[in-house]
């Protein structure tokens, strides 16, 4: 991969930060969107702007095929069978609430188990504690494994056949552990239950294939994977999806509308009520262009080889601990031992070192990791190993910032 000129393809690394130049390692919240999706964006508003798929004038035809245009790309690159099973959505946790919503509560009682993993992200929690509430199904976690793994074992034990649907994180946006979908898949089959995905922290990282996976549902962000904020991804089979309703009535979704009672359009569309996210979706259509010029392939191993270097690094500095497995996803979660990580964050960014801090939105992980709050380093396709180094030397200023405490 040539870093220097994908780097170049990302206006906003090129400025400083309280005097340094930027390090950008926080792009599990959200990404940095290169020129030629922000490019995409601009043209589609200064030339082509228009609704989708009513009227005949031509900037409508041009909007309408740009936004089509932007699901076939994501179907291919997710490979999912048709563009039927490709609904746009405003991000995961509206994918994952459609699939609640719709799905589970029509398909759950009393009695029903609903599988989970202590590692989800607060998106991929609640809206199945809503459903449970609502139908009387009940929540399931398999265990962790003290590196915040999961066994196939504890899998096959937690599984049963009041099993409904399990749903799992594809990798968490807290540990970078990397959950093997396609073995849970089929357990959850042989079961008779259904296997929905939160891919929020793959789909941008490495291939999916959601054949492959043989998932029913798969959910990711399309702001996470260099398009723009508000467009998300729900793949659903098209089986499933056929027999389910929608969750937003209005516009767009319907076939015949009569004063007492109306039909839907057919799929996608029946799921995407009102004016569709436009620009959005072009934009998405956009990223997914850029990300498999540079090959998904290549993005994966480059992160692969930033992630061992920083942790080696990290582990020239004492008093750190580092949550999650050795195999790991690009990402790393950490604390210097006695420093609450809003400081570290805060001298960090003082270094011009961007990193989050806080819950990361899955509090009952934090709970299991018996910490209320953590820091953690995520990298992209554009971060060096430069940019590791600043990392390490602004934890060491930390470090002598916090002298004290240690
Ligand atoms: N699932 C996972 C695994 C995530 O990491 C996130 C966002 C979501 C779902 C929700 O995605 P959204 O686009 O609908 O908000 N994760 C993070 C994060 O780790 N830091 O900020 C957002």
């Amino acid at each position: 991969m040539d870093i220097k000129a994908i780097r170049s393809e990302f206006p906003i690394l090129d400025q400083q930060v309280n005097g340094k130049p930027l390090v950008y390692l926080d792009s599990s919240a959200t990404s940095q969107k290169p020129t030629p999706v922000i490019e995409a964006v601009n043209s589609y508003y200064r030339l082509n702007n228009s609704n989708v798929h009513r009227g005949v004038h031509t900037l409508g035809t041009r909007a309408t095929d740009q936004y089509e245009g932007a699901r076939e790309k994501v179907r291919a690159f997710v490979h999912a069978q048709s563009t039927e099973e490709i609904i746009f959505t405003r991000g995961t946790t509206t994918a994952i609430n459609t699939i609640a919503y719709s799905y589970g509560n029509a398909n759950l009682s009393d009695g029903d188990e609903i599988v989970l993993t202590p590692m989800e992200h607060h998106s991929n929690i609640i809206p199945w504690q809503q459903v449970a509430k609502t139908t009387g199904a009940t929540l399931k976690y398999i265990p962790l494994q003290s590196d915040g793994t999961i066994t196939m074992e504890d899998v096959q034990a937690t599984i049963t056949s009041n099993t409904k649907i399990v749903a799992m994180t594809h990798v968490s946006n807290v540990l970078g552990t990397i959950n093997p979908i396609k073995e849970v898949a089929k357990i959850a089959h042989d079961h008779g239950a259904i296997m929905v995905v939160d891919g929020a922290q793959a789909v941008p990282h490495m291939k999916v294939d959601v054949q492959a996976l043989d998932c029913d549902f798969y959910a990711f962000s399309g702001h996470k994977m260099c398009a723009p904020t508000g467009i998300g991804v729900l793949y659903g089979k098209k089986a499933l999806l056929e027999e389910m309703e929608p969750v937003e009535f209005g516009g767009e979704m319907i076939d015949f509308v009569d004063l007492y009672d109306s039909t839907w359009k057919e799929l996608p569309w029946k799921f995407e009520g009102g004016t569709p996210i436009i620009a959005g979706a072009i934009g998405l259509g956009a990223a997914i262009d850029f990300l498999n010029t540079i090959g998904m392939d290549n993005i994966t191993e480059h992160e692969s080889k930033l992630v061992t270097y920083a942790m080696q690094q990290l582990a020239t500095i004492d008093g750190i601990d580092i949550y999650g497995p050795e195999k790991r996803a690009g990402l790393i979660t950490f604390n210097l031992v006695d420093v609450h990580p809003h400081d570290t964050a805060t001298v960090l960014d003082a270094e011009g070192v961007a990193v989050r801090a806080g819950h990361h939105c899955a509090q009952p992980l934090m709970k299991w990791l018996q910490v209320t709050a953590t820091a953690r380093a995520s990298f992209y396709l554009y971060n060096t190993t430069d940019d590791v180094d600043r990392l390490i030397s602004a934890l060491q200023r930390a470090k002598e910032f916090f002298g004290d405490v240690f």
